[in-house]
């Protein structure tokens, strides 16, 4: 295997409770170990099953430098297959989504049903056994409609996962969704710069004024930090979740996920500029607005929020050590009206424009991270998943690379 001694050395220069050293954020090799270590072995969220509702609906997903097919089968099962033409190797879907009856190559034509049989192979001799050419299925597992897709021979399972999250999200009935928007952009920044981005909320406050209208700051109930404020705001917010049945003490996720329900700042209820439901028809059967959101993540590559009048998917996708796609999803109630129940551009201004500032800070850290000045820096208390996620990603490198030398202590 190629890069294993690179991979080795700069995990021995890792210190715990320290950011990492240089080479694991900005060095190709590194990020071409990544793709087999990491995203050829683990669950990837790739979609969610109401954007694949009808037979013949797909979406694909690039990781590296494979590309897979979500689709829903004529039995209305979710599969997922390697979008290789069994022929000669053609890409079969050429776009991110669509629709098809059967998925027919652009190449030569060959033909297969959605479960991925080989169905017609034209001008093929008589003794060819389409039986032969099905196309190479991937991993999926539908988590409360949550699409994860594995291309690893043997996935790790998803079980613990399952069992924990489900609780939380059931309730905001996501079978029960539709599409509202999408967004993707890319972040001239490496995945991992992105991801911890995301996991503290220590840039919250000099960055983020619109998010901060409604989103509290602190990332645990008990969180040593907290206000006296704080403290007041999640006592009768878990009295009403309590006496609503809506699971909210953060579940143990070890360093693989985090799920927890927190409330939103005092007389605020969803992600809006001033805080009022982005959409009037409230997800399932909710008939209050004020259940704070689930906020869930995943790693390596999704973080979400379940509300009550909506659920947001946020999926990164490495494209190179240097860049990264973000896509967010706005689910609604399936049955909200566009114009009537909600207007899109009110829905997702915050998230828009919070996506875009950390899509800043991002591109920042990676540059300064290039100079030859940058050296590991402490994590701050308030940055304590940025070290789970640091202990995700050493020992999924590990595992790659070989028993590596002993890791400095912080
Ligand atoms: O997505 C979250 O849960 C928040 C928003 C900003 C930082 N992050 C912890
Ligand atoms: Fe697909 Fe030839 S490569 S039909
Ligand atoms: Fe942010």
């Amino acid at each position: 295997m190629p890069h294993q001694e690179l991979v080795r050395d700069l995990l021995a220069q890792r210190r715990s409770g320290f950011s990492l050293p240089q080479g694991l954020y900005v060095d190709d090799a590194i990020f071409q170990a990544e793709l087999d270590a990491v995203f050829a072995t683990d669950w990837l969220f790739a979609c969610n099953a109401c954007e694949i509702k009808r037979p013949g609906d797909f979406h694909t997903l690039e990781i590296g430098g494979n590309s897979l097919i979500v689709l829903r089968d004529r039995d209305g099962q979710i599969r997922a297959f390697h979008n290789v033409c069994r022929h000669r190797g053609s890409r079969l879907c050429l776009t991110e989504s669509g629709h098809v009856n059967r998925l027919v190559c652009p190449y030569h034509q060959w033909v297969y049903e959605l479960d991925g049989r080989l169905i017609n192979a034209r001008q093929m001799p008589d003794d060819f056994d389409p039986a032969g050419y099905g196309l190479r299925p991937a991993h999926v597992e539908v988590i409360c409609g949550m699409i994860f897709v594995s291309i690893a021979e043997e996935p790790p399972s998803l079980e613990r996962y399952r069992a924990a999250v489900t609780p939380y999200i059931a309730p905001h009935m996501p079978d029960r969704t539709k599409v509202a928007f999408t967004s993707t952009i890319i972040e001239e920044a490496n995945w991992k710069l992105v991801i911890e981005n995301n996991r503290e909320c220590y840039h919250c406050s000099g960055n983020h004024p619109e998010l901060l209208v409604t989103l509290v700051e602190f990332a645990l109930p008990d969180d040593p930090a907290a206000s006296a404020t704080f403290r007041g705001l999640m006592e009768r917010s878990t009295a009403r979740w309590d006496r609503l049945g809506l699971p909210h003490r953060p579940a143990d996720g070890g360093v693989e996920f985090r799920c927890i329900r927190l409330p939103f700042n005092e007389g605020t209820t969803s992600f809006t500029l001033d805080g009022k439901p982005g959409c009037a028809k409230l997800l399932a059967d909710f008939t209050e607005p004020e259940l704070g959101s689930v906020r869930l993540f995943r790693v390596p590559n999704n973080w979400n929020h379940f509300l009550s009048d909506q659920i947001m998917h946020f999926r990164v996708l490495p494209l190179s050590a240097h860049r990264t796609a973000v896509s967010t999803t706005w689910l609604v109630h399936e049955d909200a009206v566009e114009g009537v129940d909600y207007d899109v551009g009110r829905l997702t201004a915050v998230w828009l424009t919070t996506n875009d500032q950390d899509r800043q800070l991002a591109e920042n850290n990676h540059l300064g991270i290039r100079s030859s000045a940058y050296r590991p820096g402490p994590y701050a208390p308030s940055e304590f998943l940025l070290n789970n996620f640091s202990d995700w990603y050493v020992a999924k490198m590990e595992a790659y690379a070989g028993s590596p030398r002993p890791v400095l202590a912080a």
